[in-house]
């Protein structure tokens, strides 16, 4: 450890938290990294934490014959809403495997081409809702209604269930828990653990009412699963009936429960957050725009309704979506721990069960990959022949390894969606004095960012 830079010392006990924002965690340790280069530790409560941004480095935490995901920090601080779901279980839970082997056909190319269709469904009310500001003049709420969006899809793809999001005027009430459950993990990492109880008591009693809302939301959603039959083969159906091919177990009922919290709130909090950081790209960036929107023209022609295929040809606006990923992965760091005594690349002895802390968004900007302007934002870093030249690990949105993000396809199919709608029928306008301002929940997300619309003619 001696060998990694660290911050001076401020306090003996606090450790390097003094002058720490602490509502944006992420972005504080963003700081750091520019201080402090490609690995470094902060000191908090008496515990060093390393962290790692720099390529290879990161590439070498990728190996996964050497390390694998840890549970820690934000997402061992979810455990109690998420339990041993698949996002949170620890490697060894007989249950990660278990669910990933029931669910990973859940988000094979049939199974989206299923999805197909509902996505466009859940895109439709967003531009009911919007053609009716923008006839009104009125701007729209970008993480707010890219929330509602998400969460529909997911909840209607996966589950049959309709939240009624774009019926109401404030977040659905499972949003607003979600949000409480999340911003209390990411606290929790910033006071010591055994003064928590004291220290965020309001808190954790709001906390455990949120926690309450979601698993009664659950209990109900599977209820009415139970009661109606066969969901034609969605997430539930899988979780509630489905065997494992070979041992020929189901999953618990209470595993369910987590299952279902688990990818309500992993399938649309991240999404909602990578559509809005493009949508405000594509607000500053109008050159992008054009380019973007004169694809989407040619690739879908006239059609109100594109195909399933239709949605992976927009290369320019998947260009668009990537580059706002890398700028700013909204799962902005994953943890990996060594599996054994290791070498980290060549050069840091770590022992078994050490683990280090990646920052996504500065692996994200090492000028050694992405070259001394890396905080500009050009979509053309994802030219086909631009992605070739650079080394493997480079770009890590959805993570890595056997742990890696199962929704990946998912998100991007979604995103591309209804991107491509969007573009093809508004003109979108960032309000100029608006300066990108990033609220963290564990997730990123752009903060009070509204657009101004405006209706184009349809193509011809
Ligand atoms: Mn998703 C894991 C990012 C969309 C469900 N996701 C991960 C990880 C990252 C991630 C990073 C790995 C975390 C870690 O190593 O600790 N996920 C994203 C991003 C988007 C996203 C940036 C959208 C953009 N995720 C989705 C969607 C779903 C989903 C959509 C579901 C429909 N993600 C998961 C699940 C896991 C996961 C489940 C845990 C997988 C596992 O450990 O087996």
């Amino acid at each position: 450890l001696h060998r990694i830079p660290h911050p001076p010392r401020r306090v003996p006990l606090l450790g390097d938290v003094l002058g720490a924002d602490r509502r944006r965690p992420l972005q504080d340790s963003m700081r750091f990294a520019r201080e402090l280069g490609p690995v470094f530790r902060r000191r908090a409560f008496g515990k060093e934490f390393v962290f790692v941004w720099g390529a290879p480095l990161v590439a070498d935490l990728a190996d996964e014959s050497r390390f694998a995901k840890h549970v820690g920090l934000g997402v061992a601080n979810l455990r109690p809403v998420a339990g041993d779901g698949l996002f949170t279980a620890y490697n060894h839970e007989p249950n990660w495997q278990l669910a990933h082997d029931v669910l990973a056909p859940g988000f094979s190319r049939e199974a989206m081409e299923g999805y197909h269709g509902m996505m466009l469904a859940a895109a439709q009310r967003l531009t009911d809702h919007w053609d009716r500001e923008a006839a009104a003049g009125r701007g729209v709420d970008v993480p707010g209604d890219m929330t509602k969006l998400t969460l529909e899809t997911i909840a209607r793809t996966g589950f049959g269930h309709d939240f009624g999001s774009f019926e109401r005027d404030r977040p659905h009430p499972f949003v607003t828990a979600m949000v409480g459950t999340l911003t209390y993990a990411q606290r929790l990492n910033s006071v010591p653990a055994p003064l928590a109880p004291l220290l965020l008591r309001a808190a954790a009693r709001r906390n455990a009412a949120d926690m309450a809302y979601l698993d009664r939301t659950v209990d109900g959603l599977v209820a009415a699963r139970r009661r109606s039959g066969r969901g034609d083969g969605d997430l539930l159906d899988r979780m509630l009936e489905t065997a494992h091919p070979q041992t020929g177990e189901k999953l618990s009922a209470e595993n369910v429960r987590k299952q279902v919290i688990t990818f309500l709130v992993a399938g649309h909090e991240t999404t909602s957050g990578a559509l809005s950081f493009a949508l405000y790209y594509l607000a500053r960036h109008p050159e992008v725009a054009a380019r973007a929107r004169a694809e989407v023209d040619r690739v879908w022609g006239d059609t109100e309704r594109p195909a399933y295929d239709q949605i992976a040809r927009l290369r320019q606006v998947r260009r668009v979506l990537d580059e706002s990923l890398r700028l700013w992965p909204t799962a902005p760091a994953f943890a990996r721990e060594a599996r054994q005594d290791t070498v980290l690349a060549g050069e840091h002895p770590m022992l078994r069960g050490a683990w280090a802390l990646v920052l996504t968004p500065m692996l994200h900007r090492d000028p050694q990959v992405w070259g001394e302007d890396a905080e500009r934002f050009d979509p053309d870093r994802f030219e086909a022949a631009a992605v070739r030249a650079r080394p493997p690990h480079t770009f890590k949105p959805f993570g890595t390894g056997a742990r890696a993000c199962i929704g990946r396809q998912f998100a991007l199919h979604e995103a591309t969606l209804v991107l491509g709608l969007l573009l093809r029928r508004y003109d979108l306008s960032a309000d100029p004095a608006y300066r990108l301002s990033v609220t963290e929940r564990l997730t990123v997300m752009p903060d009070g960012l509204r657009l101004r619309l405006e209706r184009r003619p349809a193509p011809t």
